[in-house]
Protein backbone atom coordinates (compact mmCIF):
# COMPACT_ATOMS: atom_id res chain seq x y z
CA UNK A 1 0.00 0.00 0.00
CA UNK A 2 1.15 3.52 -0.80
CA UNK A 3 1.93 5.65 2.26
CA UNK A 4 -0.18 8.38 3.05
CA UNK A 5 1.69 11.40 2.01
CA UNK A 6 2.13 14.04 4.51
CA UNK A 7 1.44 17.35 3.40
CA UNK A 8 4.76 19.63 3.04
CA UNK A 9 5.85 21.89 6.18
CA UNK A 10 5.36 25.73 5.23
CA UNK A 11 7.96 28.37 5.53
CA UNK A 12 7.46 31.49 4.96
CA UNK A 13 9.27 34.64 5.25
CA UNK A 14 9.92 38.66 3.83
CA UNK A 15 12.07 41.41 3.28
CA UNK A 16 11.42 45.17 3.36
CA UNK A 17 12.12 47.33 -0.09
CA UNK A 18 14.06 50.03 1.75
CA UNK A 19 17.06 49.86 -0.34
CA UNK A 20 18.93 47.15 -2.39
CA UNK A 21 19.50 44.04 -0.50
CA UNK A 22 22.97 42.98 1.56
CA UNK A 23 25.50 40.51 1.80
CA UNK A 24 23.95 40.25 5.71
CA UNK A 25 20.23 39.44 4.11
CA UNK A 26 21.62 37.29 2.14
CA UNK A 27 23.38 35.49 4.85
CA UNK A 28 21.03 35.50 7.59
CA UNK A 29 17.64 34.61 5.41
CA UNK A 30 17.75 34.46 1.96
CA UNK A 31 20.44 31.77 1.86
CA UNK A 32 18.10 29.63 3.75
CA UNK A 33 14.87 30.51 1.95
CA UNK A 34 16.96 28.94 -1.28
CA UNK A 35 17.67 25.94 0.57
CA UNK A 36 14.84 25.44 1.98
CA UNK A 37 12.34 26.05 -0.69
CA UNK A 38 12.85 22.23 -2.54
CA UNK A 39 11.85 20.60 1.16
CA UNK A 40 8.70 22.83 2.29
CA UNK A 41 6.06 24.78 0.99
CA UNK A 42 7.35 28.28 0.36
CA UNK A 43 6.32 31.39 0.29
CA UNK A 44 8.42 34.81 -0.26
CA UNK A 45 7.38 38.11 0.23
CA UNK A 46 8.52 41.49 -0.02
CA UNK A 47 6.81 43.53 2.52
CA UNK A 48 6.27 46.77 0.83
CA UNK A 49 3.72 47.75 3.41
CA UNK A 50 6.22 47.33 6.22
CA UNK A 51 8.41 49.89 4.53
CA UNK A 52 5.75 52.79 4.53
CA UNK A 53 6.27 53.12 8.38
CA UNK A 54 9.67 54.73 7.30
CA UNK A 55 8.72 57.45 4.91
CA UNK A 56 9.27 56.03 1.11
CA UNK A 57 9.20 58.17 -2.22
CA UNK A 58 6.80 56.29 -3.84
CA UNK A 59 8.98 55.88 -7.30
CA UNK A 60 11.25 54.73 -5.17
CA UNK A 61 9.14 52.25 -3.60
CA UNK A 62 7.52 51.29 -7.02
CA UNK A 63 11.49 50.38 -8.17
CA UNK A 64 12.55 48.82 -5.11
CA UNK A 65 9.92 46.19 -4.68
CA UNK A 66 10.73 44.90 -8.24
CA UNK A 67 14.31 45.07 -7.44
CA UNK A 68 14.12 42.91 -4.12
CA UNK A 69 11.59 40.61 -5.75
CA UNK A 70 14.46 40.14 -8.81
CA UNK A 71 17.22 39.71 -6.21
CA UNK A 72 15.32 36.81 -4.59
CA UNK A 73 15.08 35.28 -7.84
CA UNK A 74 18.79 35.86 -8.68
CA UNK A 75 19.80 35.10 -5.34
CA UNK A 76 18.29 31.17 -6.06
CA UNK A 77 14.88 31.61 -5.78
CA UNK A 78 12.62 29.70 -8.40
CA UNK A 79 8.66 31.11 -8.80
CA UNK A 80 8.10 27.72 -9.97
CA UNK A 81 8.86 25.82 -6.82
CA UNK A 82 8.00 29.20 -4.16
CA UNK A 83 5.25 31.58 -4.19
CA UNK A 84 6.89 35.07 -4.89
CA UNK A 85 4.71 37.57 -4.20
CA UNK A 86 4.21 41.42 -3.03
CA UNK A 87 2.33 41.88 0.61
CA UNK A 88 0.45 44.55 -0.67
CA UNK A 89 -1.55 42.99 -3.58
CA UNK A 90 -3.20 40.45 -0.97
CA UNK A 91 -5.04 42.73 1.45
CA UNK A 92 -6.05 39.65 3.91
CA UNK A 93 -2.53 40.90 5.99
CA UNK A 94 -3.52 43.93 6.94
CA UNK A 95 -7.38 42.71 7.43
CA UNK A 96 -5.78 39.82 9.71
CA UNK A 97 -3.59 42.23 11.17
CA UNK A 98 -6.17 44.49 12.55
CA UNK A 99 -8.05 40.98 14.18
CA UNK A 100 -4.13 40.68 15.80
CA UNK A 101 -3.63 44.33 17.08
CA UNK A 102 -7.19 43.63 19.31
CA UNK A 103 -5.35 41.05 20.48
CA UNK A 104 -1.80 42.05 21.03
CA UNK A 105 -1.09 43.86 24.48
CA UNK A 106 0.29 47.69 24.13
CA UNK A 107 2.89 46.92 27.02
CA UNK A 108 4.17 43.40 25.04
CA UNK A 109 4.07 45.68 21.71
CA UNK A 110 6.51 48.41 23.33
CA UNK A 111 9.00 46.13 24.73
CA UNK A 112 10.02 45.23 20.84
CA UNK A 113 13.37 46.41 20.75
CA UNK A 114 13.32 47.06 16.12
CA UNK A 115 10.58 49.65 17.39
CA UNK A 116 12.64 51.15 20.20
CA UNK A 117 15.57 51.79 17.87
CA UNK A 118 13.69 52.62 14.87
CA UNK A 119 11.83 55.22 16.79
CA UNK A 120 15.03 56.65 17.64
CA UNK A 121 16.97 56.76 14.56
CA UNK A 122 13.50 58.36 12.71
CA UNK A 123 12.40 60.47 15.71
CA UNK A 124 10.91 63.06 13.67
CA UNK A 125 8.56 60.13 12.38
CA UNK A 126 7.21 58.49 14.76
CA UNK A 127 3.94 56.91 13.65
CA UNK A 128 1.45 54.28 14.82
CA UNK A 129 2.30 51.76 11.83
CA UNK A 130 5.95 51.68 13.33
CA UNK A 131 4.60 50.54 16.66
CA UNK A 132 2.21 48.29 15.40
CA UNK A 133 4.53 46.68 12.53
CA UNK A 134 5.48 43.21 14.16
CA UNK A 135 1.68 43.05 14.54
CA UNK A 136 1.52 42.88 10.74
CA UNK A 137 4.71 40.69 10.99
CA UNK A 138 2.62 38.56 12.50
CA UNK A 139 -0.69 38.27 9.55
CA UNK A 140 1.90 37.69 7.02
CA UNK A 141 3.27 34.46 8.81
CA UNK A 142 0.07 33.23 10.53
CA UNK A 143 -2.07 33.92 7.39
CA UNK A 144 -0.47 30.60 5.51
CA UNK A 145 -0.30 28.64 8.76
CA UNK A 146 3.52 28.69 8.10
CA UNK A 147 5.56 26.29 10.57
CA UNK A 148 8.73 27.95 9.79
CA UNK A 149 10.36 31.38 10.00
CA UNK A 150 13.94 31.92 8.07
CA UNK A 151 15.23 34.74 9.36
CA UNK A 152 18.00 36.47 11.19
CA UNK A 153 19.31 37.13 14.85
CA UNK A 154 17.12 40.32 14.99
CA UNK A 155 13.86 38.92 14.15
CA UNK A 156 13.69 36.45 17.17
CA UNK A 157 11.54 38.63 19.19
CA UNK A 158 9.01 39.32 16.69
CA UNK A 159 8.62 35.61 15.95
CA UNK A 160 8.27 35.06 20.00
CA UNK A 161 5.16 37.70 19.46
CA UNK A 162 3.41 36.45 16.26
CA UNK A 163 4.05 33.07 18.53
CA UNK A 164 2.31 34.67 21.58
CA UNK A 165 -0.33 35.74 19.21
CA UNK A 166 -1.24 32.52 17.84
CA UNK A 167 -1.20 31.05 21.31
CA UNK A 168 -3.60 33.63 22.17
CA UNK A 169 -6.23 33.46 19.24
CA UNK A 170 -5.94 29.80 19.88
CA UNK A 171 -7.29 29.93 23.23
CA UNK A 172 -9.68 32.63 23.25
CA UNK A 173 -11.40 31.03 20.24
CA UNK A 174 -10.47 27.71 19.28
CA UNK A 175 -7.49 26.27 17.35
CA UNK A 176 -6.89 27.95 13.95
CA UNK A 177 -3.22 29.09 13.52
CA UNK A 178 0.27 27.30 13.44
CA UNK A 179 2.70 28.40 16.13
CA UNK A 180 5.37 29.16 14.23
CA UNK A 181 9.13 28.39 14.90
CA UNK A 182 11.95 30.95 14.15
CA UNK A 183 15.17 29.36 11.70
CA UNK A 184 17.74 31.50 12.24
CA UNK A 185 21.51 30.24 10.75
CA UNK A 186 24.04 29.38 13.52
CA UNK A 187 26.31 31.01 11.57
CA UNK A 188 25.64 34.32 9.60
CA UNK A 189 21.96 35.14 11.21
CA UNK A 190 24.08 38.23 12.02
CA UNK A 191 26.52 39.91 9.97
CA UNK A 192 28.48 42.80 11.00
CA UNK A 193 28.98 46.49 9.64
CA UNK A 194 32.00 47.06 7.75
CA UNK A 195 32.78 50.65 9.25
CA UNK A 196 31.13 49.75 12.92
CA UNK A 197 31.45 46.08 13.71
CA UNK A 198 29.74 46.29 16.81
CA UNK A 199 26.68 47.03 14.74
CA UNK A 200 24.46 45.22 12.14
CA UNK A 201 25.46 45.72 8.92
CA UNK A 202 21.95 47.36 7.57
CA UNK A 203 21.07 48.88 4.06
CA UNK A 204 20.05 51.78 5.34
CA UNK A 205 23.54 52.30 6.76
CA UNK A 206 24.28 56.21 5.87
CA UNK A 207 27.60 55.36 5.65
CA UNK A 208 28.04 53.05 2.32
CA UNK A 209 31.33 51.77 3.25
CA UNK A 210 29.72 50.14 5.77
CA UNK A 211 27.10 47.52 4.13
CA UNK A 212 27.91 45.33 1.10
CA UNK A 213 25.01 45.51 -1.34
CA UNK A 214 24.48 42.36 -3.78
CA UNK A 215 24.33 45.07 -6.46
CA UNK A 216 27.99 46.70 -5.86
CA UNK A 217 30.26 46.18 -8.20
CA UNK A 218 33.66 44.11 -8.31
CA UNK A 219 35.97 47.30 -7.30
CA UNK A 220 33.16 48.57 -4.91
CA UNK A 221 33.53 45.36 -3.23
CA UNK A 222 37.53 44.90 -2.82
CA UNK A 223 37.41 48.73 -1.65
CA UNK A 224 34.86 48.11 0.64
CA UNK A 225 36.76 45.13 2.41
CA UNK A 226 40.04 46.68 2.32
CA UNK A 227 38.91 49.41 4.29
CA UNK A 228 36.79 47.42 6.41
CA UNK A 229 37.38 48.40 10.23
CA UNK A 230 39.32 45.41 11.94
CA UNK A 231 41.51 45.68 15.58
CA UNK A 232 45.14 46.18 16.05
CA UNK A 233 46.16 42.26 16.21
CA UNK A 234 47.85 40.98 13.34
CA UNK A 235 46.89 36.67 13.58
CA UNK A 236 43.77 35.71 11.91
CA UNK A 237 41.84 34.14 15.00
CA UNK A 238 38.20 33.39 15.10
CA UNK A 239 36.69 35.92 18.15
CA UNK A 240 33.18 37.10 18.02
CA UNK A 241 33.36 37.99 21.66
CA UNK A 242 36.38 40.74 21.36
CA UNK A 243 37.36 41.19 17.57
CA UNK A 244 34.24 41.49 16.22
CA UNK A 245 35.89 43.02 12.81
CA UNK A 246 38.14 40.40 11.70
CA UNK A 247 35.24 37.53 13.10
CA UNK A 248 32.67 39.23 10.70
CA UNK A 249 35.23 38.38 7.37
CA UNK A 250 36.09 35.32 8.47
CA UNK A 251 32.20 34.84 8.50
CA UNK A 252 31.69 36.23 5.20
CA UNK A 253 34.66 34.22 3.95
CA UNK A 254 33.07 30.68 5.25
CA UNK A 255 29.77 31.35 3.96
CA UNK A 256 31.12 32.65 0.04
CA UNK A 257 33.92 29.92 0.29
CA UNK A 258 32.06 26.82 1.93
CA UNK A 259 35.94 26.57 4.25
CA UNK A 260 35.59 26.12 7.87
CA UNK A 261 36.37 28.86 10.21
CA UNK A 262 39.35 26.24 11.21
CA UNK A 263 40.37 25.83 7.81
CA UNK A 264 40.42 29.84 7.57
CA UNK A 265 42.61 30.03 10.65
CA UNK A 266 44.67 27.46 9.23
CA UNK A 267 44.92 28.78 5.87
CA UNK A 268 45.91 32.57 7.39
CA UNK A 269 48.60 31.58 9.80
CA UNK A 270 51.79 33.93 9.50
CA UNK A 271 49.96 35.94 7.10
CA UNK A 272 48.31 39.40 7.94
CA UNK A 273 44.88 41.32 7.75
CA UNK A 274 46.53 42.73 3.90
CA UNK A 275 46.37 39.21 2.59
CA UNK A 276 43.36 37.99 4.59
CA UNK A 277 41.52 40.81 2.84
CA UNK A 278 42.37 40.65 -0.60
CA UNK A 279 41.51 37.02 -0.05
CA UNK A 280 37.69 37.59 1.51
CA UNK A 281 37.10 40.54 -1.19
CA UNK A 282 38.25 37.87 -4.15
CA UNK A 283 35.39 35.46 -2.50
CA UNK A 284 32.97 37.76 -2.30
CA UNK A 285 33.35 39.37 -5.70
CA UNK A 286 33.57 35.44 -7.12
CA UNK A 287 30.16 35.19 -5.01
CA UNK A 288 28.10 37.99 -5.84
CA UNK A 289 29.22 38.44 -9.42
CA UNK A 290 26.76 35.93 -10.86
CA UNK A 291 24.06 37.07 -8.45
CA UNK A 292 24.22 40.24 -9.88
CA UNK A 293 24.52 39.46 -13.55
CA UNK A 294 21.37 37.29 -13.11
CA UNK A 295 19.85 39.99 -10.97
CA UNK A 296 20.54 42.82 -14.26
CA UNK A 297 19.11 40.27 -16.31
CA UNK A 298 15.69 39.37 -14.35
CA UNK A 299 15.42 43.18 -13.65
CA UNK A 300 15.83 44.35 -17.62
CA UNK A 301 12.26 41.73 -18.20
CA UNK A 302 9.66 43.88 -16.08
CA UNK A 303 7.19 42.60 -17.91
CA UNK A 304 7.83 38.90 -17.37
CA UNK A 305 8.70 39.95 -13.43
CA UNK A 306 5.45 41.83 -12.83
CA UNK A 307 3.61 38.76 -14.25
CA UNK A 308 5.97 36.37 -12.09
CA UNK A 309 4.40 38.49 -8.91
CA UNK A 310 0.64 38.55 -10.34
CA UNK A 311 0.87 35.02 -10.47
CA UNK A 312 2.35 34.36 -7.15
CA UNK A 313 0.00 37.37 -5.44
CA UNK A 314 -3.23 35.49 -6.89
CA UNK A 315 -2.06 31.98 -5.23
CA UNK A 316 -1.33 33.62 -1.81
CA UNK A 317 -4.58 35.34 -1.93
CA UNK A 318 -6.70 32.15 -2.61
CA UNK A 319 -4.42 30.38 0.73
CA UNK A 320 -5.52 33.84 2.34
CA UNK A 321 -8.81 34.50 1.79
CA UNK A 322 -9.41 30.47 3.38
CA UNK A 323 -8.03 31.52 6.68
CA UNK A 324 -8.75 34.64 7.15
CA UNK A 325 -12.50 33.72 6.39
CA UNK A 326 -12.08 31.09 9.28
CA UNK A 327 -10.73 33.82 11.48
CA UNK A 328 -13.64 36.44 10.77
CA UNK A 329 -16.04 33.36 11.42
CA UNK A 330 -14.45 32.45 14.74
CA UNK A 331 -14.32 36.15 15.89
CA UNK A 332 -18.04 36.77 15.53
CA UNK A 333 -18.24 38.49 12.00
CA UNK A 334 -21.65 38.14 10.69
CA UNK A 335 -21.34 35.92 7.13
CA UNK A 336 -24.19 37.97 5.01
P1 LIG B 1 17.57 47.52 7.82
O1 LIG B 1 18.96 47.05 7.92
O2 LIG B 1 17.30 48.42 6.67
O3 LIG B 1 16.95 47.94 9.11
P2 LIG B 1 16.00 45.23 8.08
O4 LIG B 1 16.74 44.42 9.06
O5 LIG B 1 14.75 45.88 8.49
O6 LIG B 1 16.89 46.24 7.34
P3 LIG B 1 14.70 43.50 6.22
O7 LIG B 1 14.74 43.70 4.78
O8 LIG B 1 13.38 43.62 6.79
O9 LIG B 1 15.81 44.39 6.81
O10 LIG B 1 15.36 42.14 6.67
C1 LIG B 1 15.31 41.01 5.94
C2 LIG B 1 15.92 39.82 6.62
O11 LIG B 1 17.33 39.91 6.64
C3 LIG B 1 15.50 39.60 8.07
O12 LIG B 1 15.26 38.22 8.25
C4 LIG B 1 16.69 40.04 8.86
O13 LIG B 1 16.81 39.35 10.08
C5 LIG B 1 17.84 39.68 7.93
N1 LIG B 1 19.00 40.57 8.12
C6 LIG B 1 19.03 41.90 7.93
N2 LIG B 1 20.25 42.39 8.20
C7 LIG B 1 21.03 41.32 8.56
C8 LIG B 1 22.40 41.17 8.95
N3 LIG B 1 23.20 42.21 9.05
N4 LIG B 1 22.85 39.93 9.24
C9 LIG B 1 22.04 38.86 9.16
N5 LIG B 1 20.74 38.93 8.80
C10 LIG B 1 20.22 40.14 8.50
N1 LIG C 1 10.21 42.34 10.12
C1 LIG C 1 11.09 41.77 9.17
C2 LIG C 1 10.50 41.72 7.80
C3 LIG C 1 9.25 40.90 7.75
C4 LIG C 1 9.15 39.47 7.85
C5 LIG C 1 7.76 39.19 7.74
C6 LIG C 1 10.07 38.47 8.05
C7 LIG C 1 7.99 41.36 7.57
N2 LIG C 1 7.10 40.34 7.56
C8 LIG C 1 7.30 37.88 7.82
C9 LIG C 1 9.59 37.16 8.12
C10 LIG C 1 8.22 36.88 8.03
C11 LIG C 1 12.36 42.63 9.23
O1 LIG C 1 12.32 43.74 9.57
N3 LIG C 1 13.46 42.11 8.88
Amino acid sequence: MEPTQQPRKIILSGMQPTNNLTIGQYCGALRNWVELQHQYDSLFCVVDQHAITVRQEPAKLRKRTLDVAAMYMAAGIDPDVSTLFVQSSVPEHTQLAWVLECLAGFGEVSRMTQFKDKSAQHADNVNVGLFTYPVLMAADILLYNADLVPVGEDQRQHLELTRNLAERFNFHYSPTFTVPEPYIPKVGAKIMSLQEPEKKMSKSDANEKATIFLTDSDAEIRSKIKRAVTDSGTDIRFDAERRHGVANLMTLYHITTGASIAEIEQEFVGLGYAEFKEAVGEAIVAFIAPVRSRYEALRADEDTLKATLRRGGEHARDRARKTLRKVYKKTGFVEL
